[in-house]
């Protein structure tokens, strides 16, 4: 007998979050007089005789029938007066890191898949109702720290949470329960599969398979012989049954910090108090996430948008803020050359993660995980 909302199923509570329109919801939040207009972040449509694509655009963009991946020249000739901008990728990428701090703050197992989604296995929070109120917070921890909305999904399984988090956007939040997942996925167009693309969907479609549910009750052997082995993972996951695990990637390539300063400045003083900023917020992240770092970079930008990158790397790895600190004020002096810096930026790269068998063997704090 069920209690009170606990998950006696001992199904597993998926969560899968995704920013929405995120570039262009980065650029609304630094430049609030876009809000509420349709912004299109991508190529330069030069007019209307632009290359290149759409990278994303806003919800009142999309009204006008613009998308992501759609020529930058369609998207003017859709919207002409639409805010076109150029993306600020090193934006974007530290508001996503800001945005996978809160949602790894938690403490459940965690898994970045692109700049703007992840997944957390928030089973050990015991019920769907106890995930979801974690889950709101972190929701409007996000819109408040970051300034963007999110839709959320949470569900028995990754593939369910990802098409249930794309299900209500912008700004949704859908929750299916283990015994909802077959009326769920049922009616929802096969298209809504993650990775079924036009070639699958036109396929499935000559076999009258439209929607879901019309997949999950397809004959596996009606699909062995057009899909191959694809076919086995289509209709399971068309029945909701998807055993992939939440993975912790050990793949952080890098960190980084990255500051404008309000004034253009050549004040060694000012310089010197960002910079010991950035490698603290850094120095912590390595501790939390057990990281050793090689290599040292420092970028500026300077008056009239000239970018210098100055990078050291070390003999061994190291992971404590008085390394980071000599290299980085090193880098610094070679790279200031007097003129007034707009930008300040700091990068760990090289990274390994100490695992927890070396963290026993080592201390905590300057030890090296091996070359
Ligand atoms: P998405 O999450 O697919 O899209 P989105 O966040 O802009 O909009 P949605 O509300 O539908 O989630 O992609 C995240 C970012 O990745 C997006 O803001 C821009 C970038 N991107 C591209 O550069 N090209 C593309 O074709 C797509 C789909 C995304
Ligand atoms: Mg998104």
């Amino acid at each position: 007998m069920a209690f009170d909302g606990e998950n006696t199923l001992n199904s597993r509570i998926i969560l899968h979050a995704d920013m929405d329109c995120f570039y262009a919801a980065v650029e609304m939040h630094d430049y609030s007089q876009y809000v509420g207009k349709p912004v299109v972040v991508g190529a330069d449509p030069q007019g209307g005789t632009g290359r290149g694509v759409v990278s994303t655009c806003s919800y009142e963009a999309r009204e006008y029938g613009i998308r992501s991946a759609m020529p930058i020249s369609q998207a003017y000739r859709l919207c002409p007066d639409a805010v076109f901008l150029r993306p600020r990728m090193d934006r974007y990428a530290e508001i996503s890191e800001e945005i996978m701090d809160i949602l790894r703050s938690p403490g459940f197992r965690f898994e970045q898949v692109s700049i703007d989604e992840a997944f957390l296995d928030m089973s050990s929070a015991g019920s769907f109702s106890r995930a979801q109120n974690v889950a709101e917070n972190l929701k409007k921890g996000i819109n408040t720290r970051c300034g963007i909305t999110c839709s959320l999904g949470l569900a028995p399984t990754k593939i369910v949470a990802k098409i249930a988090s794309d299900f209500k956007k912008p700004n949704g939040f859908t929750i299916i329960e283990p015994a909802g997942v077959p009326s769920f996925l049922a009616p929802l167009p096969v298209r809504r599969i993650p990775g079924i693309g036009d070639k699958t969907e036109k396929e499935l479609q000559i076999l009258g398979i439209h929607t879901i549910g019309d997949l999950a009750a397809y004959d596996i052997q009606g699909l062995l012989g057009r899909f191959g082995r694809n076919a086995v993972i289509l209709h399971e996951v068309a029945r909701g049954i998807d055993g992939s695990e939440v993975v912790e990637r050990d793949g952080i390539k890098s960190l980084s910090k990255e500051m404008t300063f309000d004034k253009d400045t050549d004040e060694p003083g000012e310089i010197i108090t960002a910079l010991e900023g950035m490698i603290g917020e850094l120095g912590i992240f390595l501790v939390r996430e057990n990281l050793f770092f090689k290599t040292v970079t420092i970028r500026i930008r300077s008056e009239g948008f000239v970018t210098k990158t100055k990078a050291k790397t070390l003999i061994h790895y190291h992971k404590d803020v008085e390394t980071i600190r000599e290299c980085a004020q090193e880098l610094l002096r070679e790279l200031f050359r007097g003129a007034k810096i707009r930008r300040l930026g700091l990068r760990l790269s090289g990274l390994k993660k100490q695992d927890a068998r070396q963290r026993k063997l080592f201390s905590p704090d300057d030890s090296e995980p091996g070359d």
